[in-house]
């Protein structure tokens, strides 16, 4: 954990608090000057960023008021002998959250009945859920949550039955490497830090069914992990095949792909190679066109949906056959085939490549070219297929020392081995085809190979140039009556057509459609992950599925996490666990001792939700239709591909077996922005240590970089300068957060600072739910003060002794039209806006209603309670408090959201310039059908406008309803007047 969580007691609170101080009427009360730097020594160092930020406060933030006002947060104790700070809060809400959240896991308020209940209609909102690390929770987490708890709140109100869940995807790796490290027990650092995680998430408020809660390391839910899989294997969608692993032969041990970095192992920088191993596969491939094609119906940000589109990566194209040739330049019967998705191109195809591990390419290679081949051979199995493709990286390649006859123009044409092919997509084979790839072309040009010209774009232009040309045109210099083929002259379209039907006719390829996606490699050379439910025969190796019946077949006890060295998972020193007998035929028999991925667990765990103490079935039938499929699913980008595909696939094969009703899981996703540390500003410096402003800086000059605290810092325009000295611009940068520059938030320590509430309505308020934003801690306290602003405005200022008194202020009048007004324009708004997911306006809103009560003398209960429910999913808290002191003995949560009425909507007001003597001097605001001696009584009632107006003679109004009141002065009278 990056900052140590202590509460700001070595400066006591003396009880009873005093509140006197969050009065935010008075002007003359001024910020407290110097701050109270014993504190900022003496307190963790979040609590430090804090308290400087209180000389930076920009007090008239979100519309609250513009005066100058006191701390609503703090209040330094200023004495010489630098007595300790006393932190004050804007409203008890240390009181309120720990009561309510007490009051709702009492009552179990947020628990969704077992029974399905079809007399209302369900909203399932979910959250992804979290991998419990060891860091506990990060102010990104409460952003996604906290959204999807306003939603649940929200629909609860509006009378939907709403499932809002939670558990953890709690299998992974650090708890191992921690295992292997310290001996220490991946369960037991998991459940530790569940707990941690769990009591985080209760300190926020949110709405979860704790009922419901759900881990994937349980034997009760990965009894259903494992049941999926053996209905995959059942339906042959389960396979086992040699797959290259990153194999580290330092450390003994597969390694993830993330413990890999720039082709050596994260940990002691060891060589890592490619290595083929027996692994467990899941033939994703078998749905890549429904994975495609279902795509189009889902409410899901476009760019995700393009992600999974080219992931899947679907392409068109044709397999043709080039025959090897022999030494005397005669065809042999080896073929190699190729997959091109420009048949058009093929009578400019002058060599072939074939990947580094393509399977013929012994037989064909040379016996002058093997060494060479084989060296190239070891060096392309160190790289990752990441960057091997890197278009930016020189190409690579040996040739073959053979040649295959181009089946089309006849000509011998090389065989190249080179790694910008790659082994696992199309057939490892290519026809390059220099003029028109630019792969190709950058090989060709660097080896001499011969690039020749056959499409021409439209116009006839830019062909022999430097670059390939890629596009499509006409095609030239392609033509060979020998083997029955003449394309020139057709376009890339038809010419593609006419070659795969000549090779469909001439038996040398065939139409071929391929796609990027591969099968997924399910099995994991680590201990703590689900194990696979499969035994191997001793005898004939024969692998035979677990029973159902035998399910969960639990992780043994293991107290040793190391890798075994040979490469065998660490589960095979559970001898006893290994070794087994077959039911069936009664043979010896050895367990698997791979085990499932990550991203097992986490594929079907939305169902489990709906059920999740079935022990007779993944999910009960009636329970999955009503609360299928999940209405929103909200979490980072970060899971736009793998996670989400990954589930996908699994719910289709679900679908297939009749275990879930619908074709897809999630109808909407929403992907959360991340939040970025607070910006830092970099100030430049010569070398002499004067500073120079960052716009003349240039690449050239030798500067050091200086990090400027805040308060060194104003802005000047669109621009930051240092404060003493504005001709230095500085560089305003926001990071994201990480432990190594120290600059990540804990929540709870803003949660013990400013409460749950003002955490979850600055998360809310920081700006569009979708948009990475920055950190800020004076946001927050803009957003506290605002909920202080509310609690004075419904319970009243507090009591001489610092306490507030019980109940409310508000009154048992009748409503005006105004106070109606601004009411329903409110509900309307945050209604709107809560189910746009634009949260940040919604709340906006409320502030904008806050401010005009502030202007009331009277508050109508009516109005109040309306209010307190449009706030209630925001800060449920106060929320809970104010409808309780309204009078109110039940929860709040399950109160109808009020509704907007239409009649206070329309606008019965409008803006009304006004001039004087030609000049507009301000404007009034006017009912809508208001005469002319109503609109000049306002004009000169008003401040502005009767300074002008204040005892003068007029000569004439000019009254346009509705546009304008123009007042012309008598000069004359006026002179004569004053002379007198
Ligand atoms: C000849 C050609 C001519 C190509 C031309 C392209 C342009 P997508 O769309 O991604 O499927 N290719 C085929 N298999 C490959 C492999 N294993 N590794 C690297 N490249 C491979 O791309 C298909 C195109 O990528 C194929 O079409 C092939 O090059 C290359 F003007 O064939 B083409």
């Amino acid at each position: 954990m990056a900052i140590t969580h202590t509460k700001l007691q070595p400066f006591p609170l003396s009880p009873p608090l005093n509140y006197n101080a969050f009065h935010f009427s008075s002007r003359s009360l001024s910020f407290p000057r110097k701050l109270k730097h014993a504190h900022v020594q003496k307190s963790p160092p979040f609590a430090s960023t804090l308290y400087k930020k209180h000389t930076l406060l920009s007090y008239g933030c979100f519309g609250i008021s513009r005066s100058r006002i006191r701390s609503s947060v703090s209040e330094v104790q200023e004495e010489q002998n630098q007595k300790p700070v006393v932190v004050k809060r804007a409203y008890p809400f240390d009181e309120i959250e720990p009561k309510w959240q007490r009051y709702w896991e009492e009552n179990r308020i947020f628990r969704t009945p077992d029974d399905v209940d079809t007399s209302k209609p369900k909203y399932y909102v979910l959250d992804m859920f979290p991998y419990p690390s060891g860091a506990g929770l990060h102010v990104g987490h409460p952003l996604g949550y906290t959204a999807t708890d306003i939603l649940a709140r929200l629909k609860r109100m509006q009378g939907y039955n709403v499932l809002h869940p939670m558990g953890w995807d709690a299998f992974g790796l650090p708890a191992e490497q921690y295992a292997i490290e310290t001996g220490t027990h991946p369960k037991l650092t998991t459940l530790r830090n569940i707990n941690r995680f769990r009591s985080q998430l209760k300190s926020l408020g949110f709405s979860y069914d704790w009922d419901r809660e759900i881990s994937t390391i349980e034997p009760n839910y990965y009894k259903w992990t494992q049941w999926i899989f053996l209905q995959l294997l059942k339906r042959g969608l389960a396979y086992q095949a040699e797959v290259p692993v990153n194999w580290c032969p330092a450390l003994g041990t597969v390694l993830a792909n993330e413990e890999v970095v720039d082709g050596v192992s994260e940990r002691g920088g060891h060589p890592v190679i490619r290595k083929p191993m027996r692994q467990w596969m899941l033939k994703i491939t078998a749905y890549a066109d429904r994975l495609l094609e279902d795509l189009d119906e889902l409410d899901w940000p476009e760019s995700i949906k393009e992600m999974q589109r080219n992931w899947i990566g679907r392409s068109e194209g044709a397999e043709v056959e080039f025959s090897v040739l022999d030494s005397d330049g005669r065809e042999t019967n080896m073929k190699i085939t190729v997959y091109t998705t420009r048949p058009d191109t093929i009578f400019g195809a002058t060599y072939l490549v074939v990947a580094p591990e393509y399977t013929l390419l012994s037989s064909i290679v040379s016996a002058e070219q093997r060494e060479c081949v084989e060296e190239y051979q070891d060096i392309a199995s160190r790289k990752s297929d990441l960057e091997r493709t890197e278009l930016q990286k020189e190409k690579t390649g040996v040739f073959s020392g053979c040649y295959a006859k181009n089946p089309t123009s006849g000509e011998p044409i090389p065989i190249w081995v080179a790694d910008y092919v790659l082994g696992s997509y199309g057939t490892g084979a290519i026809m390059a085809v220099p003029a028109h790839d630019a792969r190709d072309h950058e090989f060709a040009s660097k080896f001499n190979i011969p690039i020749k010209w056959v499409v021409t774009p439209n116009n006839g232009s830019c062909i022999e140039s430097e670059k390939a040309y890629s596009g499509e045109g006409i095609i030239i210099n392609s033509s060979n009556m020998e083997v029955g083929l003449d394309i020139n002259g057709l376009s890339s379209k038809e010419a593609a057509y006419k070659v795969i039907e000549w090779a469909e006719k001439t038996g040398k390829g065939k139409k071929k459609v391929n796609y990027k996606l591969r099968d997924w490699l399910f099995a994991r050379q680590r201990y703590w992950g689900e194990p696979i439910p499969v035994i191997f025969l001793e005898d004939s190796g024969e692998n035979i599925p677990v029973l159902e019946t035998e399910l969960p077949l639990t992780l043994p006890e293991l107290d040793d996490f190391t890798p075994s060295g040979t490469g065998e998972p660490p589960l095979s020193k559970a001898v006893s666990w290994v070794k087994t007998i077959d039911p069936s035929s009664g043979k010896p028999a050895m367990r698997e001792t791979n085990t499932m991925p990550q991203w097992a667990g986490s594929c079907w765990y939305y169902l489990r939700f709906m059920d999740p103490k079935n022990s007779n079935a993944l999910v009960d039938k009636a329970k999955e239709k009503y609360w299928s499929p999940v209405d929103v699913y909200v979490g980072g980008a970060e899971h736009a591909v793998l996670h989400l595909l990954y589930s996908r696939f699994w719910h289709k094969v679900l679908y297939d077996i009749g275990v879930v009703s619908t074709k897809e899981p999630f109808k909407c996703v929403i992907n959360q922005g991340i939040i970025l540390g607070e910006v830092q500003f970099t100030a430049y410096k010569d070398t002499d240590g004067n500073y120079v402003s960052a716009d003349s800086v240039d690449e050239l000059g030798e500067y050091l970089q200086e990090i400027i605290p805040e308060e060194r810092v104003v802005k000047s325009g669109e621009f930051y300068v240092l404060k003493d000295n504005p001709n230095i611009r500085l560089i305003a940068r926001a990071h994201k957060m990480s432990k190594s520059r120290g600059n990540v938030v804990n929540p709870d320590d803003v949660v013990s600072e400013y409460g749950a509430d003002s955490l979850r309505l600055y998360e809310m308020f920081m700006g569009p739910f979708r948009d990475s934003k920055t950190w800020n801690t004076s946001g927050i306290e803009g957003v506290h003060r605002f909920l202080g602003r509310t609690w004075r405005l419904i319970v009243g200022s507090p009591l001489h002794h610092g306490a507030f008194r019980d109940g409310t202020l508000v009154t048992d009048e009748e409503p005006t039209t105004e106070q109606l007004r601004a009411l329903h324009k409110c509900i309307a708004k945050v209604t709107e806006e809560i189910e746009g997911t634009r949260f940040n306006t919604g709340i906006s809103a409320m502030m904008e209603f806050v401010n005009a009560a502030y202007k009331w003398d009277k508050h109508p209960k009516v109005i109040i309670e309306a209010f307190v429910l449009l706030l209630s999913p925001y800060a449920p808290h106060m929320a809970e408090e104010l409808w309780s002191r309204l009078g109110h003995p039940d929860s709040i949560a399950y109160e109808a959201f009020p509704k907007a009425e239409p009649t206070y909507l329309k606008e019965s007001t409008i803006v009304l310039p006004v001039q004087i003597n030609g000049k507009t001097r301000g404007t009034i605001e006017v009912e809508k059908g208001c005469s002319e001696e109503d609109a000049f009584t306002l004009a000169s009632k008003d401040e502005k406008l009767s300074k002008y107006l204040d005892g003068k003679p007029i000569k004439k109004r000019i009254f346009v309803p509705g546009k304008i009141l123009n007042v012309i002065l008598d000069r004359q009278t006026a002179k004569v007047s004053s002379v007198q």
